[in-house]
């Protein structure tokens, strides 16, 4: 590292400069495959073959974050008794959430999706990955250290592992019980870590269907300056 110009504790970029149609084609065929990413909730038991995960995982920890604080843990549940327990647990608040705390107009925007209370993909789903956000961090001798743009941060990490997911073959759901406090106490999680979004991942079922609904154009979400 003796000719870094910004000295020690840096080292040159590995960056891999492409030409316009190569540019354009990884684009495309990126945004071809991530446009038929759909929310499944119908999952086959069928396991999820050996290191898939992982190495999704690895990719959703190599996102940005905040003063590279990496805030996050990714819990991987397969234990069909803890599963079950999850499953349970986010009924019972959304229970409460569908017959109590949703509004009328929160109601009506989720008519189209079809979703109610029961939450059976928890149990049927091989896996369930379990995002924390690490609130704050705790340095060697258990003493905490501040985390910065956790929310930012986790966000961004939650959105590389369901590209990489999906990229890998693999349905998933982004699943957001509320209040999701369970999640860290069922799997016994320290003080710091906050439930971010729970995930079911597997194969759908051969006749899953997802609901009729359509993405905004280009020209909805895009301004030119
Ligand atoms: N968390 C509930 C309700 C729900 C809320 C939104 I916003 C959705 O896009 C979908 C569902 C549930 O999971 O059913």
């Amino acid at each position: 590292m003796a000719d870094s110009a910004h000295g020690e504790g840096f080292h040159p970029l590995d960056f891999q400069r492409l030409e316009r149609t190569q540019m354009l084609e990884r684009a495309q065929e990126f945004r071809r495959d991530l446009e038929c990413r759909r929310s499944v909730r119908f999952f086959s038991y069928e396991p999820i073959p050996e290191g898939i995960l992982d190495e999704c995982i690895r990719a959703a920890a190599s996102a940005p974050s905040g003063a590279n604080r990496q805030p996050w843990t990714f819990a991987v549940v397969r234990d069909a008794a803890l599963k079950r327990e999850i499953r349970l647990a986010a009924e019972e608040e959304e229970r409460e959430t569908y017959d109590h705390r949703l509004t009328d107009e929160w109601r009506a925007a989720l008519e189209p999706l079809g979703t109610n209370w029961e939450k059976p993909f928890i149990e049927h789903a091989p896996a369930l990955i379990v995002i924390f956000r690490q609130a704050w961090g705790q340095g060697e001798e258990g003493e905490r250290e501040t985390n910065y743009y956790t929310q930012e941060s986790v966000g961004i990490a939650a959105g590389f592992l369901l590209a990489a997911l999906h990229r890998a073959g693999l349905g998933t759901l982004t699943h957001t019980p509320s209040p999701m406090g369970f999640l860290a106490q069922i799997l016994g999680r320290p003080e710091n870590e906050k439930a971010f979004l729970l995930i079911p991942v597997g194969y759908p079922t051969a006749d899953c269907e997802v609901p009729n609904i359509g993405r905004k154009t280009l020209d909805e979400v895009r301004i030119e300056y």
